[in-house]
């Protein structure tokens, strides 16, 4: 029986889910992977009303995390093609100014190639040119608008997770983890991240919270293909549905994050040689296009399955998704728009691009 959820299809031996739940070379050191740069503070983010139905809810949600990038993104256009005829001028500002807002040349040049086709030598209206934004950038994301599918009856789904250091890794597997668990699954943590104290300390209060097992490094710095392994066999022992292994961000070079990451995976295939059923790759969207950097660099190391894309909420380069769409096609399950574990969501195509427009 399939069973689809908000996060994915959950296949096989779920326990009774809620029935309503429907480029670089390789030595080159990993300081090349550009660290995030931090902005300004996020806007205030106005909780959704209680009463709302989840969808208004999550989508006014979405709608508020994402003001900051809908800002810069029409302000310019709307005053760059208010009250003008989309000439061959127009539509090459036009290019430039989507370029400026993160979404990337290529993603950028096939949304004025649509106007173009569609709009050529016309004046349009600010409300006809935000839709057809809107529809220009959903037909671009509907591909990659995929849930992450976890198959209990893998016993456990593993699924390794991936990321520079602070693109919120920790946080996603916690809210991953709430979410399954909420769904019936029996739950595990790797805390894989071994030399950080703060983040194995960090993944256990999540575990605690979630009742997940959580299986912790044996001291700082532990071997984490070690834990993995450990970790993996006392799962499958256990019966778990489902397990998340947080991993590094950082090694001190891209070479030994990348055997790290590699050993790791071995590791695991001597358990099941089947696993790693998902490598979700995370990304903070503040970073701008420094994920499309990222997503370049895990991909030479890891067979990245999918990608969470996080802190949306403060971001104004949420066009960055745009931009990773198009550019990899990979998968994008689901993106963080705040720090509390429903602010993780699905991806929804159509929901973004109106959210990014600034549309209902
Ligand atoms: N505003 C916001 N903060 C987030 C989001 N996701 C994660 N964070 C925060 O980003 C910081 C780094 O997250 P963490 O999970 O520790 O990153 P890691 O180093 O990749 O494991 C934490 O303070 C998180 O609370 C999000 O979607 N929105
Ligand atoms: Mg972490």
């Amino acid at each position: 029986m399939a069973l689809r959820d908000f996060f994915g299809r959950l296949r096989g031996g779920a326990p009774q889910p809620t029935p309503e739940t429907p480029n670089p070379d390789p030595p080159a050191p990993v300081a090349e992977i550009p660290p995030p740069e931090p902005e300004a503070p996020p806007a205030e983010i106005t909780p959704p009303e209680a009463e709302a139905p989840a969808k208004t809810g999550w989508f006014a949600r979405l709608k508020a995390g994402l003001s900051r990038s809908t800002a810069k993104l029409t302000d310019s256009v709307v005053s760059l093609l208010h009250k003008r005829r989309l000439d061959d001028e127009a539509l090459e500002e036009l290019e430039e100014t989507l370029i400026t807002a993160d979404l990337g040349v290529a993603a950028s040049r096939r949304i004025v190639e649509g106007f173009r086709r569609t709009r050529f030598g016309k004046e349009v209206t600010d409300e006809e040119v935000k839709a057809a934004l809107a529809d220009e950038i959903a037909a671009i994301l509907d591909p990659v608008a995929q849930p992450m599918e976890i198959i209990p009856a893998r016993a456990p789904h593993v699924v390794l997770v991936v990321g520079v250091n602070g693109t919120g890794k920790t946080t996603t597997i916690a809210k991953l983890g709430r979410h399954y668990a909420e769904q019936g699954l029996k739950i595990g943590f790797v805390a894989g991240d071994t030399f950080r104290a703060a983040a194995v300390e960090q993944l256990q209060v999540w575990a605690g919270r979630t009742s997940a097992r959580f299986f912790a490094p044996a001291k700082p710095g532990a071997d984490a293909a070690g834990l993995a392994f450990d970790a993996l066999t006392a799962a499958r022992a256990d019966g778990l549905d489902l397990l998340l292994v947080d991993t590094a961000g950082r090694l001190h070079n891209k070479s030994a994050l990348m055997e790290e990451l590699r050993k790791i995976i071995r590791v695991i295939k001597r358990v099941d040689e089947s696993a790693p059923h998902s490598v979700l790759l995370v990304l903070d969207a503040t970073t701008g296009q420094n994920a499309v950097q990222q997503v370049k660099v895990f991909k030479e190391m890891v067979d990245v399955t999918g990608l969470a894309v996080t802190k949306l909420d403060g971001s104004a380069k949420g066009g960055v998704v745009v931009a990773l769409a198009q550019e990899f096609g990979l998968p994008v399950h689901v993106v963080g728009v705040g720090e509390k574990a429903e602010d993780l969501r699905p991806f929804a195509a159509r929901d973004f691009a109106r959210g990014l427009m600034g549309l209902d």
